[in-house]
């Protein structure tokens, strides 16, 4: 079966079977309060907005029976995955937060929104950085299960959305980003984040809507 849901710069179409759902970093470090999004200055509540879009389209894309990918940013314990680079711009990651220690697996807020919790057999994914390929084993699961399309969603849309389109656009991927299903701390940046991807003939992939995407669903 083939879909086509309404997208820029056309039409994308689809075959569930071999489509993933990637859910980006929907982690409650990044949405609520006290966590690394707001340790860095930022208004948390802006990328609530994408819960609900997002909890409708896993709820369709669990009704199709297609691939779902959870994934999670952040470090082991002991830190000795996170790069002294990034640590000196973000000396936080690691010490301790009303909800855990940031950004450390294992830790409360390094976990995801109660509302977009994993079902049972989807793939929780824990990266270091900030696209989904990168030090991971992504893109073996996605060609082991004959997976050539992605349907890409969560936050924030510029950073670990955006790295992970373009490593996937690399790799042969085509993608479908959900803009009401992705956000930003920055409105402005989401913007122009989102045309770069649909823009040249779609670059690096599709831009489209969960409400396109759910009408050309079956
Ligand atoms: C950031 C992410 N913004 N998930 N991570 O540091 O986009």
């Amino acid at each position: 079966m083939t879909v086509a849901a309404q997208a820029l710069p056309g039409p994308f179409e689809f075959a569930p079977g071999t489509t993933a759902l990637v859910v980006i970093d929907m982690q409650r470090d990044f949405l609520e309060p006290g966590g690394f999004g707001s340790m860095l200055g930022n208004d948390v509540s802006l990328l609530q907005a994408a819960v609900e879009p997002l909890q409708r389209v896993l709820a369709a894309a669990r009704d199709l029976g297609m691939t779902v990918i959870h994934t999670r940013e952040g470090h082991r314990p002991d830190m000795a995955d996170c790069p002294p680079a990034k640590f000196a711009r973000g000396e936080f990651i690691g010490t301790d937060s009303p909800k855990g220690r940031i950004l450390i697996r294992g830790e409360y807020g390094h976990d995801f929104v109660d509302e977009l919790a994993p079902a049972p057999g989807e793939i929780v994914l824990d990266k270091p950085g900030k696209g989904s390929f990168y030090a991971t084993d992504l893109e073996l699961m996605l060609r082991n299960r004959g997976i050539t399309s992605l349907i890409v969603t969560g936050v924030t849309t510029e950073v670990c959305v955006h790295t992970t389109v373009r490593e996937a656009n690399d790799r042969g991927f085509e993608c479908l980003v959900l803009e009401d299903c992705c956000g930003s701390y920055f409105p402005e940046f989401h913007e122009v984040a989102l045309r770069m991807i649909s823009a040249q003939g779609g670059i690096f992939g599709w831009v489209g809507s969960s409400a396109d995407l759910l009408a050309a669903l079956p």
